[in-house]
């Protein structure tokens, strides 16, 4: 699409939606900031802008008249697209496309794109090291922390664009076309958006809607959804899994990740030789390893890059250890699946803290994951009636409410020993008490540092 002097309504003012005004401006359009958060202050939000940069931002109530000449809606990942809002903007006609689109549609080079409830972040990090270990031009962006939109004008047609993508960001794609994608698994999350788990699935299956045969995409053989994905998708399946082995692709034999290609086995790694812990992450690697293969990228580099690849920030983060307790951060466990990953990866008895923002998920299945393992449970936020009457119910009645951050780590440090893990994995997203998860675990970071001194 041509940009130039148009007028182009961007919906949001985070990260995404700076970037998307700051792509425009490059791209000679007309960018209107409209935020439906009536606190934000424009005079901070002209701030994040370039200097001298003439864009109206508007906030609260969008003036109808504002829609009038709008060519195209930009919305961020966060602004839904089933409201009366996003029903207004498409009776007048206007597009909507989201910022990932926006990004994408002055993108050059070849796009890798990851989706799945759990396990993208890590997947999306280790994939962007393994490129730029092996390729020049290399941008890592998305649902990972920077917004496609501030990478996209700096890419060449040698370029490797290694995406994270969330759901929200599917949902307003249109041309979006990955060389290489994966859906890694669907499990319960963001249903206060997306109201039903098909609903879900099929907006993480969109990413391949472009794709065709000469694409690939690599999805999980154990995942029912993404199992139905991958037997119905025109695109060339390569499958992972750390419990069966597939008819093409990587697996897990005991120790040994193994990888099956045109009937031929070959023997790929021992999980020890890998930094990172735990059996999802197990399929992290494999996901990566199958995508990069699938890109070009020969064996022994990849592997290169695994065996030095760490952990990501917030994601079963070991912080350090104070009298004896060892503190882990696990910010990132943002809905249960995830915080399940994060009670599994103990090896220590666990004072835990959980809870937050209410995305209507159900958390028998996180409480069942305990396994005797739980000492204390201090509850936090929004959910944490809902998770006590939940734990209740499974007979665990060893929690606490905390009214502040700092109340429920005062806690956590009075109720654990030598020989114990403080984990904060809270199976919640931290809105409501703290603007992301980043703020949430470096605050636990924070409070762990200031302990130690
Ligand atoms: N807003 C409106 N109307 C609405 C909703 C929000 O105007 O109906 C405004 C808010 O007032 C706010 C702005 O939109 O000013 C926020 O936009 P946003 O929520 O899209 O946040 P960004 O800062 O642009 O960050 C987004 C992603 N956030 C979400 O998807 C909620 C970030 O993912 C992502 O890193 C970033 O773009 C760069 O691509 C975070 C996330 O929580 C990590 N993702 C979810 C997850 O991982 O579970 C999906």
């Amino acid at each position: 699409m041509d940009v130039e002097g148009k007028k182009i309504l961007v919906i949001g003012t985070g990260k995404s939606g700076i970037a998307a005004a700051e792509l425009l401006l490059a791209k000679k359009a007309v960018p209107v900031l409209f935020d439906g958060n009536e606190k934000t202050d424009p005079e901070e939000v002209k701030k994040k802008l370039p200097e001298g940069a003439d864009v109206r931002i508007l906030v609260g109530e969008l003036p109808e008249e504002t829609l009038s000449d709008v060519s195209l809606a930009v919305f961020s990942p966060g602004v839904p697209v089933d409201t009366p809002f996003a029903g207004r903007i498409r009776d007048k006609g206007i597009p909507i496309w989201g910022e990932l689109e926006l990004g994408y549609a002055f993108l050059k080079g070849k796009v890798i794109a990851i989706t799945g409830t759990n396990g993208k972040t890590t997947t999306t990090a280790l994939t962007g090291q393994i490129m730029r270990d092996h390729y020049d031009s290399v941008f890592v962006v998305g649902n990972i922390g920077d917004p496609i939109t501030a990478e996209a004008l700096k890419t060449r047609e040698d370029s490797v664009t290694v995406a994270e993508v969330s759901s929200f960001q599917l949902e307003t794609t249109v041309d979006f076309h990955p060389q290489i994608s994966a859906v890694l698994n669907v499990t319960p999350d963001h249903l206060n958006r997306h109201h039903t788990m098909e609903n879900y699935a099929a907006v993480k299956e969109s990413i391949t809607k472009n794709q065709t045969r000469e694409d690939t995409c690599v999805l999980n053989y154990s995942d029912p959804y993404t199992r139905a994905m991958g037997e119905r998708c025109p695109v060339r399946v390569v499958w992972f899994s750390s419990k069966e082995q597939p008819p093409e692709g990587l697996y897990l034999d005991g120790e040994e990740i193994m990888r099956i290609s045109g009937g031929k086995k070959e023997h790929v790694m021992n999980i020890h030789e890998m930094q990172l812990l735990g059996v999802h992450n197990v399929e992290n690697v494999m996901a990566a390893i199958a995508m990069s293969l699938a890109f070009g990228v020969p064996m022994e580099n990849i592997l290169d890059t695994v065996r030095r690849f760490r952990a990501v920030e917030h994601r079963i983060e070991f912080v350090d250890e104070v009298n004896g307790v060892a503190y882990y951060n696990d910010s990132k466990g943002t809905n249960p699946d995830a915080a399940i990953r994060g009670i599994r990866a103990m090896t220590r008895p666990t004072i835990l803290i959980g809870g937050g923002y209410d995305k209507q998920n159900e958390y028998d299945e996180w409480i069942e994951a305990f396994d005797g393992k739980v000492k204390k449970l201090v509850l936090i936020g929004q959910t944490r009636e809902k998770i006590a009457a939940c734990a209740k119910r499974h007979g665990f009645t060893d929690y606490v409410f905390a009214d502040s951050f700092e109340e429920c780590m005062d806690i956590c440090v009075k109720s654990a020993g030598p020989g114990d893990a403080v984990l904060l994995s809270p199976a919640c997203a931290s809105w409501g008490m703290f603007p992301n998860y980043e703020v949430r675990g470096n605050m636990f970071k924070e409070y762990v540092r200031k302990l130690k001194e």
